[in-house]
């Protein structure tokens, strides 16, 4: 396993370098002159994860180098307040279109009111707001989490037979997050329908390794009792395995506790691969290309479904090949 700082300084030159790129935040955005420049302030909700800097990235790439667009991003890092802000500064410095991938669901309305008013369109990106009227964005791109816990409890229920109990660890992402709203219930739903399946505990990681780190470790000291561990993504699953490889606990194929992860990321594929993960089901951030045509679409009066969702699949050891863990693109 990479070195957690490693891994932290990675993560920071990575978002550093996609900054750098874009321009991220924290200079106006229409520098430009050129009217016919098309500018998008893009309010990215953080770079808490491995998903993270691969979706800025998506986006930088697909509109960095194209003369007929200025993509401005600013970074959240994981604070609302900090989203609003941004999204306030696009209005005022009156960019063509806005994009917000949403920290957590709630409490929109009124920002999303005053971009209404400014007659911005909005794409909401990767997460889902809740507001009382869906005219206030055009589309809402991103991952059916709903279906994706489904995958999981489904690949448990194959592999547990009924009369076996399990003590299942939940680890939890953003609380109030569309992916971490989804992804539990899907848990707590399949565990209301299996008398045999208990979750212990439900921890909250953040959607980041050094907190999922942190809290693992301190559960370990008083609990060892686990058969499964559900972590809803891959940062939060290393942050688990460095803790339960410190504890000396088992995992993976033939180890003592059964790893699900969400986003299925390079690395992660590769614990799958090499039998350290037993499930990654797969969250898909290359939105760059598809929010382009989206943009383009609207440009061009088509007409923009509601909700866009991309396609995603589930892997195992037995279904993972090695060339296809190379190919990967995040
Ligand atoms: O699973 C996680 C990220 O909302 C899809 O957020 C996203 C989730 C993703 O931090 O890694």
């Amino acid at each position: 396993m990479r070195r957690f700082f490693d891994k932290a300084l990675s993560i920071f030159l990575s978002f550093a370098f996609v900054c750098g790129m874009a321009g991220c935040s924290f200079r106006p955005a229409q520098e430009t002159s050129d009217p016919d420049v098309y500018v998008i302030g893009f309010s990215q909700l953080g770079s808490e994860s491995d998903w993270r800097i691969a979706n800025t990235k998506s986006m930088n790439d697909t509109f960095a180098n194209n003369p007929d667009y200025e993509l401005v991003i600013d970074n959240a890092r994981q604070q609302q307040e900090n989203q609003f802000a941004a999204v306030r500064r696009y209005i005022l410095e009156g960019v063509d279109f806005i994009i917000i991938a949403p920290t957590v669901e709630d409490g929109w309305q009124t920002i999303l009111t005053e971009v209404h008013d400014a007659g911005i369109p909005v794409i909401i990106m990767d997460r889902s707001v809740a507001v009382d009227d869906e005219d206030l964005y055009l589309t809402n791109i991103g991952s059916d989490f709903l279906r994706q816990g489904n995958l999981a409890v489904e690949w448990l229920e194959d592999e547990i037979p009924e009369d076996t109990e399990i003590k299942i660890l939940h680890l939890q992402g953003t609380i109030g997050a569309t992916a971490q709203i989804q992804r539990t219930k899907a848990l707590e739903d399949a565990v209301a329908k299996h008398p045999n399946w208990e979750i212990t505990s439900q921890l909250y990681g953040d959607f980041t390794e050094a907190k999922a780190y942190e809290v693992v470790t301190d559960y370990l000291k008083e609990n060892s009792d686990i058969d499964v561990l559900y972590s809803e993504n891959d940062n939060m699953t290393f942050g688990a395995m460095r803790a339960l490889d410190e504890a000396g606990i088992s995992y993976g194929n033939g180890g003592q506790v059964k790893i699900i992860t969400f986003d299925a990321t390079k690395e992660a594929l590769q614990y799958c691969h090499d039998g350290k993960i037993n499930l990654c089901v797969e969250c898909n951030p290359m939105f760059g290309p598809r929010v382009k045509e989206l943009i383009e679409n609207y440009r061009n009066g088509l007409p923009i479904p509601k909700h866009v969702y991309v396609d995603e699949s589930a892997y195992t050891t037995q279904n993972i090949t090695q060339e296809f863990v190379d190919s990967r693109e995040y």
